[in-house]
């Protein structure tokens, strides 16, 4: 069989520890995005902070959410209290924990998923792993001061994703003069960086950051190098969907990137990506059953 062959792409890294129980990677994982920002859960916040019934709908409709995917068979969701957009306000760690703990240990008692906490505030990775969560997905890499500390001191998985810059800024001039050697420099170190803090390399998995302070070529020139990236020696998690460099291409908005964001997941799954994380679920689970149609066939064939 040739090496140009789509199914033969070595992938090395084929589980990940959650608090304590293996995620099997040998097949490609759906990570669900569940954001609890107030504009995410359409009441806009227009209740006050001591209105109950603002919380417990918003609870509800994250539940509600959380029931979906499970139902679309989602392995993992993704609790989101901070936005990352450009212009997005910055969120203080009390509000962050309200979005974000009721939530987590909502879903824990209600189904059984893996749960990630989109964060990177020390005290939101404390809180998580309290609630039950089994993952730390955080855009700067635990760099905020003593995020490190505190996800070493849990048995949570953590994925480190690179972004050159801060959300507000990064993409103002996204530059780099070989993007692909310079992701991967930044996640080694910083996987390092964590072995050393007592991160077992078993806990970690890696994303390039799609979107985080780079340009259309540059997001494009990662996805065509992403196998490359298996040299890292870590699981692989990847977010393409609905993003700029999906809209940039057809020049559809954001409603209107699903057919594009299947087909960034699908061309993710065929170079090995181990966790991709998506808005639909349901589509992109039956997207990847037809890249596991054709690599089980390969493997009998
Ligand atoms: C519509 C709405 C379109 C939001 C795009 C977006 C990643 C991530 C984000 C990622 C990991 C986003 C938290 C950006 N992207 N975490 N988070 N990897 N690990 N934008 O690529 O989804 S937020």
């Amino acid at each position: 069989m040739s090496e140009a062959d789509l199914t033969s792409v070595h992938t090395p890294a084929s589980r990940l520890s959650m608090s304590g129980r293996w995620l099997d990677l040998s097949v490609p994982r759906v990570m669900g995005i569940l954001n609890v920002t107030p504009d995410s859960f359409s009441d806009g916040g227009a209740l006050s902070a001591d209105n109950g019934a603002h919380f417990k709908v918003s609870l509800d409709k994250a539940l509600f959410a959380a029931q979906a995917m499970v139902a679309a068979g989602v392995d993992i969701i993704d609790v989101g209290g901070e936005s990352t957009r450009p212009g997005a306000p910055s969120v203080s760690d009390t509000e962050e924990l309200e979005r974000v703990i009721p939530v987590v240990a909502a879903i824990r008692r209600n189904f059984d998923v893996r749960i990630s906490v989109d964060t990177s505030s020390a005290a939101v990775i404390a809180a998580s792993a309290d609630a039950g969560a089994d993952m730390i997905n955080d855009v700067r890499a635990l760099q905020r001061p003593g995020a490190l500390e505190a996800a070493a001191a849990t048995n949570l998985a953590v994925c480190l994703m690179h972004m050159q810059g801060e959300p507000a800024f990064m993409q103002q001039a996204p530059h780099y003069s070989d993007v692909c050697a310079e992701v991967g420099a930044f996640l080694l170190a910083r996987k390092r960086v964590c072995e050393q803090a007592g991160i077992s390399s078993d806990r970690i998995c890696l994303d390039p950051g799609f979107g985080f302070g780079k340009t259309l070529v540059h997001n494009y020139a990662l996805l065509a190098r992403l196998r490359e990236m298996h040299t890292l020696g870590s699981p692989l998690l990847i977010g393409l969907s609905r993003k700029s460099m999906i809209g940039a291409v057809l020049g559809a908005s954001s409603a209107d990137r699903l057919a594009g964001s299947l087909a960034g997941a699908v061309l993710a799954a065929v170079a090995g990506a181990h966790i991709i994380r998506v808005h639909d679920v349901q589509s992109t689970v039956d997207a990847l059953k037809i890249f596991l149609a054709m690599r089980n066939a390969g493997q009998t064939g």
